[in-house]
């Protein structure tokens, strides 16, 4: 395997003294990009790109092409895992993904069985081993895969939801099979992920999207104890080096605080928490991922300059950081603001390590 050239993700991913600030894009290879909708299209659906393993790598590629980003992430999508466990996921046309199967009682969820990751999600190693092929050692590969609660409620819900009112009925009236669901995902998504080290991803990331939507005592209860589990079980050395493993509730606000007894090496903030406050909340134990709203990008160049040098300043100096979005970057930004954004914090960041 080809020497990594760039590893400031990985260093500053452990708290590692680094040059400047690394970066990279939640969902950063996608539809704001003109090239990525070409691929799409040849694809088909989506689905089908993620099973392609040339596709999927040069979508992953596309980013790095035009942009000076510090790592690669995967192009695959957390809902494979159900996909795997039976429950036919698709992509409706205009509608997100949406289950055939859902699960809406205790008895549909006591006849889930554990899939073959290695059978059913082979797909998604052959990507990764392609990808780091593709990489040379360029920058690192990061995998992930979705926290078994916000998986959980597209498999309850049967897509996406605003209310989840079914899982959160569910957790209300039967506890106990929502635990059954989760562990079940949990087990799943262990295997899942240490098959992505195993076929080259160099990092791992756990999305937990709708975490925040739990109050505090049934987020510890559910979200947070399954991401738990899946820490407790991941290969945490390959290829000679650590793997880090960041987890990412979005909104977690004053729960970072819970998430950094994990055992994690970083967590994922969104703007809703300013960084210098989840600096205080995890008191410099594990790194941080974060934070500029999104919609910045739709802003003006000079508006986006101010708002990098805000969130780097909101940091402040030391090592921990990894700059990124508080969220995945929408279809509707313009590519070019996407460059300003990546030239500010590789001109503005190295004041902040010395
Ligand atoms: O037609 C298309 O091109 C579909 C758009 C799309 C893309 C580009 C989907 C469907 N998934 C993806 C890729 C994807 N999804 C990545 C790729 C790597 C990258 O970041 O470049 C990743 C990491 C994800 C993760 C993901 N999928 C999350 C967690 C992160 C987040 O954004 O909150 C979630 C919640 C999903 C579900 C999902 N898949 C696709 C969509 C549109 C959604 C969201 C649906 C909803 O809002 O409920």
């Amino acid at each position: 395997m080809a020497e990594l050239k760039n590893d400031l993700l990985l260093r500053a991913l452990l708290r590692e003294k680094v040059e400047r600030t690394p970066l990279w894009i939640m969902r950063q290879a996608g539809r704001y990009l003109p090239e990525y909708r070409e691929v799409r299209a040849q694809a088909g659906d989506f689905m089908s790109l993620c099973r392609n393993a040339e596709l999927a790598c040069e979508v992953t590629m596309q980013p790095l092409r035009r942009y000076k980003l510090d790592a690669a992430i995967l192009f695959s999508d957390i809902l494979t895992v159900p996909d795997a466990m039976g429950l036919g996921l698709y992509f409706a046309a205009g509608e997100g993904p949406k289950f055939e199967r859902p699960l809406r009682t205790a008895a549909d969820i006591k006849k889930l069985v554990l899939p073959d990751v290695a059978d059913e999600l082979g797909y998604v190693f052959n990507a990764v081993r392609t990808i780091r092929r593709e990489l040379d050692g360029q920058v690192p590969l990061i995998g992930f895969a979705g926290s078994p609660w916000t998986v959980g409620t597209y498999m309850v819900e049967g897509g996406s939801s605003r209310e989840f009112s079914h899982i959160k009925g569910l957790a209300a009236e039967d506890p106990a099979a929502l635990s059954t669901l989760l562990d079940t995902v949990a087990t799943t998504t262990t295997d899942y992920l240490n098959a992505q080290i195993a076929a080259g991803a160099q990092a791992v990331m756990i999305f937990d999207t709708w975490g925040a939507a739990l109050e505090r005592d049934d987020y510890r209860r559910f979200s947070l104890a399954s991401m738990q589990k899946i820490v407790d079980g991941l290969t945490r050395e390959n290829e000679g080096r650590r793997v880090p493993v960041t987890l990412f509730t979005k909104g977690a606000g004053p729960m970072l605080a819970d998430m950094v007894g994990t055992g994690c090496d970083a967590l994922g903030v969104d703007w809703t928490t300013t960084l210098s406050q989840a600096r205080e909340y995890v008191q410099d134990k594990v790194a941080l991922q974060g934070n500029l709203d999104p919609a910045t990008l739709r802003e003006s160049h000079e508006a986006i300059r101010q708002g990098v040098a805000d969130t780097l300043e909101s940091y402040g100096t030391g090592p921990g950081h990894v700059f990124n979005l508080g969220h995945g970057i929408t279809p509707d930004i313009d590519p070019d603001n996407l460059g300003v954004l990546v030239d500010a914090v590789h001109e503005l960041s190295p004041q902040y390590h010395s």
